[in-house]
């Protein structure tokens, strides 16, 4: 109850704040992009964790003005260090299921585009397996369109819903994030190494690529090199930190046009 009366005037004064994570390239061992994460710090209840006020977010319907302002602070910051110098990154927002499921996303993602000046193949989204599967031919509609727009979509959290790799073939997206319920402990658990390595080769049959998110260990890292993972994401790299954090870190990179 607390939180519900509160979102709102958060909202509205401007309390939230976005985290950034960098994703790594296997390959070249730089950014290759990153996601943002919300963040609420409360003057007196102190730092809220979105897994605590996302969900009300979503059952108050706040999610939609809540996520138009997060999509739309991500491509203003993305825009910003772009014209800093920095070389192009793409960054990635989540979407929650009411907000995919909104008539407006498409319409909402192009006003932002416009507004902010940012090219669309530098925006992804992040959707989970659950909302694939209701509605799938609406679900496959709006993910076309977003296609057509130049959006990048990934599946987040894969492997923690009940969808196959072969069930995304319906689905017009370009990445998988495995989940790190699997990545933690590969080196130990050889369930989840297996599971992990198998994930990769079927997801580059389908030409999809494949991030490792909650990438801890070097253990991790060296498994997930070797099975020709795509992207790293995890502490080992870097946590999520406000702006003028990253910003240092996208400084310490080559430049890239
Ligand atoms: O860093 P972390 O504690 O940020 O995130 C916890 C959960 O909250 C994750 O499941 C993450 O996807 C979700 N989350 C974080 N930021 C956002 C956001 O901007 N939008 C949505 N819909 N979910 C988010
Ligand atoms: O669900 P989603 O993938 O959007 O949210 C990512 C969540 O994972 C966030 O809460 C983020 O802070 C967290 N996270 C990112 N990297 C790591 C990591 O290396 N270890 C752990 N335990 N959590 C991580
Ligand atoms: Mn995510
Ligand atoms: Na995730």
């Amino acid at each position: 109850m607390w939180l519900e009366n509160n979102l709102h005037q958060a909202l509205i004064d401007n309390k939230f704040e976005l985290y950034y994570q960098m994703k790594i390239d296997s390959v070249t061992g730089v950014i290759a992009g990153m996601e943002a994460l919300v963040r609420w710090r409360h003057p007196e209840r102190g730092f809220i964790p979105p897994s605590e006020f996302i969900p009300v977010a979503e059952e108050t319907g706040l999610i939609i003005p809540l996520g138009d302002w997060i999509l739309r602070t991500a491509c203003e910051q993305n825009v910003k260090w772009h014209k800093a110098g920095h070389s192009p990154l793409r960054i990635a927002v989540n979407l929650s299921a009411r907000q995919f499921h909104n008539p407006r996303l498409v319409e909402t993602i192009c006003d932002i585009l416009a507004e902010t000046g940012m090219p669309s193949r530098y925006l992804e989204l992040e959707i989970t397996e659950g909302y694939l599967l209701k509605n799938e031919d609406y679900v496959v509609g709006v993910l076309q369109h977003l296609r057509e727009l130049g959006v990048y979509i990934s599946i987040d959290d894969f492997g923690t819903g009940y969808s196959s790799l072969s069930q995304l073939k319906r689905f017009p997206v370009q990445a998988v994030k495995i989940d790190k319920s699997f990545i933690q402990g590969m080196d130990s658990d050889s369930s989840n190494d297996s599971i992990v390595k198998a994930v990769i080769q079927l997801a580059h049959s389908m030409n999809l690529k494949v991030v490792a998110e909650g990438v801890e260990t070097t253990a991790e890292e060296g498994l997930l090199r070797r099975y020709g993972c795509d992207e790293f994401q995890g502490y080992l790299f870097g946590r999520p930190m406000p702006a003028a954090a990253f910003e240092a870190c996208l400084a310490g990179m080559p430049i890239i046009e």
